[in-house]
């Protein structure tokens, strides 16, 4: 079995890829499974996956390294139920130092396994960090995004559709000095031919296993600067319009958040109408919200993933005054499970060194 550890910062389009190289391999009649894993307990992620009939696991309530054995129970699970050819495990995408507490854990507990990293970065997103038009994202954040890049076996500027020629040449350059020696790609995630190659480089690799120095402070404090809300939500309307409420409530929480000038690392929602589903995702780079046709439902369950660089306590006032004032107008919206916090400090179940 091969295990593809697939990481890099948040929005930048790790699930869009596995969703779709696990559809192509299924087609071709390979077994596939997936682990997802979120901070949270309720994932946008794995309900994508499991609604597409993708074997999948979660990791929930903290990142693969800190739930080594929660992470090695599933990858043993997903082998009994399918004997996966092809393993993709998804990691936190403010998650870091993967090759000293899983791959080097896994080299030593299962050594039959193989595992590569692989880390996306959004080509977008990078390319405004390097041209200093992203400003407002914090030390320890970047800190974080550049220790991901370091341990790639295989680094995928991802979203490469968005970007000019002129910005694809300045990456290169950047990715050739201060990652010397180090595999890259650019990928359009959405394009059947990109991740037809993108499998192919993956499957061709071995782990370089090679361990970061990294400071776990910074780390820690970088990943405390995103705060992280969870929120089920019931939508109705009995003149069967509850999409087009939910479509106003997505547009709205987007553009407070958007003017109170934060972060967005990733706000993505799961609207389920029971007949039918959508995952709706805005990122730091691009949104895909124009493709929410809003199809006749009386209810509607929506979970809120939303991760900001802000505090908790901020994000939760803004969605949950969004919602007032649109029950105030008349809308049927009902506030269920929820929670919202920052990510906990990071303490691996191991960390080994080479
Ligand atoms: N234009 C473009 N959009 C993409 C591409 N890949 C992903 N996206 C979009 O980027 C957004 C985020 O994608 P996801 O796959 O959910 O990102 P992720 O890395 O799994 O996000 P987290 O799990 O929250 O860290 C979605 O709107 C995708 O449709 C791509 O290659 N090009
Ligand atoms: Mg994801």
């Amino acid at each position: 079995m091969k295990i593809f550890l697939i990481g890099g910062f948040l929005g930048s389009g790790k699930t869009t890829a596995i969703a779709a190289a696990c559809r192509m391999l299924m087609e071709r009649g390979r077994r596939v499974g997936v682990i997802t894993n979120d901070q949270g307990e309720q994932q946008v992620d794995t309900l994508t996956m499991t609604r597409l009939g993708i074997p999948a696991r979660e990791v929930a309530g903290g990142c693969f390294c800190c739930n080594y054995d929660q992470f090695d129970a599933h990858v043993r699970s997903l082998e009994a139920e399918n004997l996966p050819e092809i393993l993709f495990a998804e990691s936190v995408g403010t998650c870091t130092d993967l090759a000293a507490t899983i791959v080097l854990p896994l080299a030593k507990f299962r050594p039959e396994v193989d595992v590569v990293i692989c880390i996306f970065a959004d080509a977008a997103f990078l390319a405004s960090l390097l041209e200093g038009s992203a400003t407002f994202v914090e030390e320890s954040v970047r800190y974080i995004y550049k220790k991901q890049l370091e341990e790639a076996d295989l680094i995928v500027i991802n979203k490469a559709d968005l970007i000019t020629e002129d910005q694809k040449r300045m990456i290169g350059d950047m990715l050739n000095q201060e990652y010397a020696g180090k595999s890259y790609i650019f990928q359009n995630s959405t394009s059947e031919a990109d991740v037809n190659h993108w499998l192919s480089r993956l499957q061709g690799m071995k782990a370089s296993g090679l361990v970061l120095d990294i400071d776990y402070n910074t780390y820690g404090e970088g990943e405390a600067r995103m705060a992280w809300l969870d929120k089920k939500l019931v939508i109705e309307d009995d003149a069967r319009m509850a999409a087009n409420v939910t479509r106003k409530l997505i547009e709205a929480i987007f553009r407070r958040i958007s003017e109170e000038r934060l972060l967005i690392g990733h706000l993505k929602f799961f609207v389920d109408a029971g007949s039918w589903s959508r995952k709706i995702s805005f990122t730091a780079s691009s949104n895909d919200f124009h493709r929410f046709t809003a199809d006749s439902a009386d209810r509607i369950e929506l979970l809120i993933n939303a991760r900001v660089q802000t505090d908790p306590r901020r994000l939760t006032m803004i969605v949950d005054d969004v919602i007032e004032n649109m029950n105030a107008t008349g809308r049927r919206i009902t506030s269920g499970r929820w929670s919202a916090f920052v990510p906990g400090f990071p303490r691996p179940t191991h960390r080994m060194a080479n």
